[in-house]
């Protein structure tokens, strides 16, 4: 580092970099954005503004020569990240790479790979359920056995609508990539194997889409996790779980806040987005990764817990379009470099 201040370059202005900007200016300490990375050059120009020290850079490596960095923080489609890190890596600069980690095994692996070139892990993977609070609750509960072994989870994710480029086998790498992250760190075990069931279609979602689904996954030791992905819901963003333990439940994500009782009606407000609803996890995630990367160490999960996600992922997408149930294949026992 240059200075005290983690000079920061955004990759990607689009809506999740736009969010991150805006959290850096907002909300975050001891970080600074002194570079966005965005080959669009109006979107580009819409992000820097307000942001005195900042330069506007089309190419990363164009920002890695010239601007001084200490970290990037990735915020570009999935298929994108892998041409970022691999520079980003090179430079030896830290990273907060946005989920997924690369879009298949063979690019994750690759980036695995590069990055045990470096002393210690450099990336850091923005999988930010593992900031939320009711999150990291439902998984101390689960660890310290006060509800008993714990044998089933019911997971909803539910979106309001879908956009243009959104896909079926999106709905595993892009939507349900979350729920493969957080059912391990949940249960603390890996997952062994998929199966994925389609429910009767919402005619309102987009006419190429079969939604919404119903994926099973299993874990080593037979923890069942049923996950109901549902993303043209129209009415609002809903993210919830129910663990069920040998002497108990427990519930996470449900809707709360003000409860209004008037004109003989009552009722709240739901989020109708993960920046809102996530907004607080977001907060967290960014400001531990930047108090770690000053000191040039990550604080959460890692590149090899992106690797994990698009191995089930794999799986997921081979049994949504098969019907059956696939085992995961896991390349290789966790790298020592990753402890
Ligand atoms: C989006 O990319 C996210 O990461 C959201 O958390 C998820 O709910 C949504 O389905 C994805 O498209």
């Amino acid at each position: 580092m240059t200075s005290n201040t983690l000079r920061v370059a955004v990759v990607g202005a689009g809506m999740m970099g736009a969010d991150h900007i805006a959290r850096f200016s907002s909300k975050i300490n001891g970080a600074e954005v002194v570079a966005v990375v965005e080959p669009d050059a109006a979107r580009a120009a819409a992000a820097v503004k307000g942001l005195s020290a900042a330069t506007t850079r089309s190419r990363i490596e164009d920002a890695l020569e010239h601007d001084e960095l200490d970290a990037v923080l990735i915020a570009t489609p999935g298929p994108y990240h892998e041409a970022v890190l691999l520079p980003a890596l090179e430079a030896g600069v830290q990273i907060l790479c946005e989920k997924p980690l690369t879009p298949d095994t063979a690019s994750s692996l690759r980036i695995i790979e590069a990055e045990q070139k470096l002393d210690r892990p450099h990336i850091q993977l923005g999988f930010m359920r593992r900031f939320d609070a009711e999150y990291v609750a439902l998984r101390e509960l689960i660890a310290s056995g006060d509800a008993g072994g714990l044998t089933m989870l019911h997971c909803a994710h539910r979106n309001p609508s879908t956009g243009e480029g959104y896909t079926d086998s999106m709905l595993i790498t892009d939507s349900v990539v979350h729920e493969i992250d957080t059912i391990p760190w949940l249960v603390g075990e890996p997952i062994a194997a998929v199966e994925v069931k389609k429910a009767r279609r919402n005619s309102l979602a987009p006419a190429w889409l079969h939604d919404p689904q119903l994926v099973l996954f299993e874990t080593v030791t037979g923890v069942l996790a049923d996950v109901e992905i549902n993303v043209n819901v129209q009415f609002g963003y809903q993210v919830t779980t129910e663990a069920v333990f040998e002497r108990g439940i427990a519930e996470i994500g449900k809707t709360a806040g003000l409860v209004r009782f008037q004109d003989a009606r009552w009722g709240g407000t739901e989020h109708v987005t993960f920046k809102t609803r996530f907004a607080a996890a977001y907060d967290s995630q960014v400001q531990r990764w930047v108090d770690a990367a000053r000191t040039g160490t990550i604080d959460g999960p890692s590149a090899w817990d992106g690797y994990v996600a698009a191995a089930v992922s794999e799986a997921a997408v081979a049994a949504q379009a098969s019907g059956e149930r696939v085992t995961v294949e896991y390349a290789m026992a966790k790298p020592a470099f990753y402890n």
